[in-house]
Formats: C-alpha cells, structure tokens, sequence
C-alpha cells in the first residue's frame, strides 16, 4: 500500500498525498535516483552559489543510502564545462566561469555520498547542456563515453521511473525533469532535496509548477510533510 493510499481503515488519518520515504521508493524495481550536480561551485562559497544549495545534501544521502541497500540504482550527473565555455560571461554567456572540468569546483559536495554511476554534460564548448540527458557516461578522470547516454543506460537497467533531486531547480533539475517525462519516464521531483537559483524570485517555485503541468509528480523527499 502507498503512503496515502486507500484502506487504512480504522479512521486512521491518511499519510499526506505526495509522502514518499526512500525506503519505500527504493522497493520499485524499476526505480532510479537521479542527483543533478550537487557540485561546489552550486553549493555556497562557490562560483555560481544557490542558495542553501548545501542543504540538499543530507536529505540526498538518505535517499542514496536506500537505494543502495536495495540494489536500485543511483545516477549523479556534473556539470563538466571546458575553460572558455560559452555559458561564461567571459564568451558572452549568463553564467560566471563554473564547474571547470577537474577544478575544486567541479568536483562533488565532499560530504556527498557519491556511489553509483556519473555522467557529465556541458562538455561541448559551444554548446550549454543543462539536462541530464544531454549527459555522457563518465570515463576515466575527466572524459566520457558520448555513446552513453543517460536515457539508453535506464532502459538498459529496466528503469522507468526517475525520482529526481539536486541543482538547481529552475536550471538543470528543470531541463532534466522535463527530458525524462519527455523521454517516456515517470518522473518525481524530490522537493525537500531541490533549491533553485531564483535570479528572478519565484523562479524555482515557478519551475516546480511547470513540471508537475507536464506530468512530474511533486513528492517530499522525506516522511514529512508533503506539499
Ligand atoms: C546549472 C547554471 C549553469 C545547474 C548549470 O546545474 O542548474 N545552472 N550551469
Ligand atoms: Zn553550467
């Protein structure tokens, strides 16, 4: 039975619509978890800081924990630019210089329990990839494998359905929560393990809206309160 499902009898009030612990997600056999770029540079102190983007760290290593125990896997995308990239202010970009590949910057929260698979984006100097699944395999200390792609790696491990934390939400969570609904996936954004970079105020909570309009389910990423 789902958390707030049906037949709880008793007048039991019903967990709140949206609850999904980890534990109980990990349990699906087509489940995976998808951390987007939970890199220094996005994590206060970096280059491109979202705010309290350190939080989402621990309520992810819970997450992560789960589905390691329960054999399902666990995906952490990065963002993986070369100097010179033109997201950068310096090429005429939005963006100040950012996730430099093997830089500090680039590298993975330290306290961020990084077991599973990595694919990389943004590698392409003239081109942005904010998405996932414009994502290559990991290879080595700093390539990729381009013919491995995130979408084709999930139907591989039979995943179809994405549950989908990390930074930032009006940027990247966004672009990848789209492509995977877009891809075919159910897709359920963690909402306690996502913070936004809000250059407008109002832009995550705007991007959160236009996932749940294209079919993402919002889910609290914890027993807590669902929203
Ligand atoms: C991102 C801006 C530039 C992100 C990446 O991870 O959301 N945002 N590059
Ligand atoms: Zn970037």
């Amino acid at each position: 039975l789902q958390p707030g499902g049906a037949a709880t009898g008793g007048g039991a009030a019903p967990a709140p619509a949206g609850a999904v612990t980890p534990e109980a997600a990990a349990q699906h056999p087509d489940a995976a978890l998808v951390v987007v770029d939970v890199q220094n540079d996005f994590c206060p102190g970096g280059a491109l800081a979202v705010p309290q983007g350190d939080q989402v760290v621990p309520v992810l290593n819970r997450w992560i924990g789960a589905f390691h125990a329960a054999g399902r896997p666990v995906v952490f995308t990065q963002d993986w630019h070369p100097s010179g990239h033109v997201s950068f202010r310096e090429q005429g970009g939005p963006w100040p210089v950012h996730c430099v590949q093997g830089s500090p910057g680039a590298a993975f929260h330290p306290d961020l329990q990084v077991r599973g698979t990595v694919f990389r984006k943004g590698f392409a100097p003239d081109r942005e990839a904010y998405s996932g699944f414009d994502g290559a395999l990991a290879a080595g200390e700093a390539g990729v494998r381009p013919e491995v792609t995130l979408a084709g790696w999930l139907r591989q491990q039979g995943v179809r359905h994405l549950y989908v934390g990390g930074l930032a939400t009006d940027y990247c969570v966004r672009a990848t929560v789209l492509d995977g609904l877009r891809e075919g996936f159910r897709v359920t954004v963690l909402v306690p393990a996502v913070r936004a970079v809000d250059v407008t105020p109002g832009d995550g909570e705007r991007a959160l809206a236009e996932m749940e309009a294209h079919g993402a389910l919002l889910a609290a990423g914890d027993a807590g309160e669902a929203r």
